[in-house]
């Protein structure tokens, strides 16, 4: 954790929201990440999100486990409630805190590593049980903070700095959240700020678990040729479907529509046999017009009218 506070001051002319606060009010302390990291842009979007929904720090409690991901609450919502965890464990401390005091906002902020690798078995219960909350991985496909080495997220084929092949089969964290019946689920961008304000606003705004996997490039570790989460690859492959359908099914149907790419067909697979009744794809040549109707669509849904969203980042 760092110990840098941020100046106290701010400028007079700052935008305000509807509490009066400016975004100084939703900023923590200064990062130590490494310059270009993705995980501080998430930092920015998810201050941006709070910031807009006038939400009050206090009301906030955010939880995370270990890595340069999980070390990020420091530095946003510092008026929040906090709780840095151990490796993996951030979600049963979360589910802990949420039956301890269901009033405040839940916000879990792990890792690749974190989830998808250590505490798997946490990620998966947590979403199982539909714990409230807004659950963030910022997943770079490598463990960071340790230097690098390959996580259960990082693509069967990609390689590593040194050139190494990865020959391991990835974990899928949306296909798996999908098949545990989340009620929110959705998958971005760090670079991508239009896109993922949004989806964090909407993830926060949702009753239940709310998912999303932000491919959030390292840029110490995983930013080269041969990486399938680089800058470079996110941006050629986030080229997905150009439009946003809203489709309201009967239940326990399963939409798998002709304009729908194949890669995109595979996560509507594992719906098939859930309560899943409406789909919003939301593309990136119309999101940025679009993605103002997600918090309203996920504020309207319930147990049993689920909403599933996919925002396709194809990386
Ligand atoms: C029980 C335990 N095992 C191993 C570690 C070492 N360790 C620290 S962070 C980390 C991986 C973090 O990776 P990720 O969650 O992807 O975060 P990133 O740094 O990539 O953001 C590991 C293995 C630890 N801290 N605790
Ligand atoms: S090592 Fe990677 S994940 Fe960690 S701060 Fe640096 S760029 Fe970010
Ligand atoms: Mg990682």
């Amino acid at each position: 954790m760092t110990y840098i506070a941020k100046p106290k001051f701010q400028h007079p002319g700052l935008p305000k929201n509807d509490l009066g606060y400016t975004h100084r009010d939703y900023e923590g302390k200064v990062s130590t990440l490494c310059a270009g990291c993705g995980h501080d842009s998430i930092t920015a979007s998810i201050i941006e999100a709070c910031f807009q929904l006038s939400i009050e720090p206090h009301r906030v409690a955010k939880i995370s486990g270990i890595g340069c991901s999980s070390k990020t609450p420091d530095y946003f919502l510092g008026n929040s409630h906090g709780f840095n965890s151990v490796h993996g464990r951030m979600p049963s401390v979360l589910t802990g805190a949420n039956l301890a005091n269901r009033e405040l906002i839940y916000l879990g902020v792990s890792g690749d590593g974190d989830s998808a690798s250590i505490g798997f078995g946490q990620f998966a219960h947590s979403i199982r049980r539909g714990v409230n909350m807004a659950y963030i991985v910022e997943n770079n496909g490598v463990y960071g903070l340790t230097k690098g080495q390959f996580s259960a997220t990082a693509d069967r084929g990609s390689k590593s700095k040194k050139g190494v092949l990865n020959t391991d089969n990835a974990i899928d964290l949306v296909a798996i959240a999908l098949q545990l019946g989340a009620s929110y689920v959705a998958r971005s961008f760090s670079g991508d700020k239009n896109q993922l304000v949004p989806l964090i606003a909407g993830a926060i705004q949702h009753k239940g678990a709310a998912f999303i996997d932000v491919v959030s490039p390292c840029v110490a570790f995983n930013n080269h040729a041969g990486s399938t989460k680089s800058f470079d690859y996110v941006r050629e492959h986030n080229d997905a479907v150009n439009r946003l359908d809203v489709i309201t099914l009967p239940r326990s149907y399963c939409l798998l529509s002709s304009h729908f790419s194949g890669r995109l067909s595979r996560w509507f697979m594992p719906m098939s046999r859930s309560s899943i009744r409406k789909i919003v794809v939301c593309s990136r040549s119309a999101r940025s017009k679009h993605c103002a109707a997600i918090s309203k669509l996920s504020a309207g849904s319930s147990g049993n009218s689920r909403m599933c969203l996919v925002s396709p980042c194809e990386a």
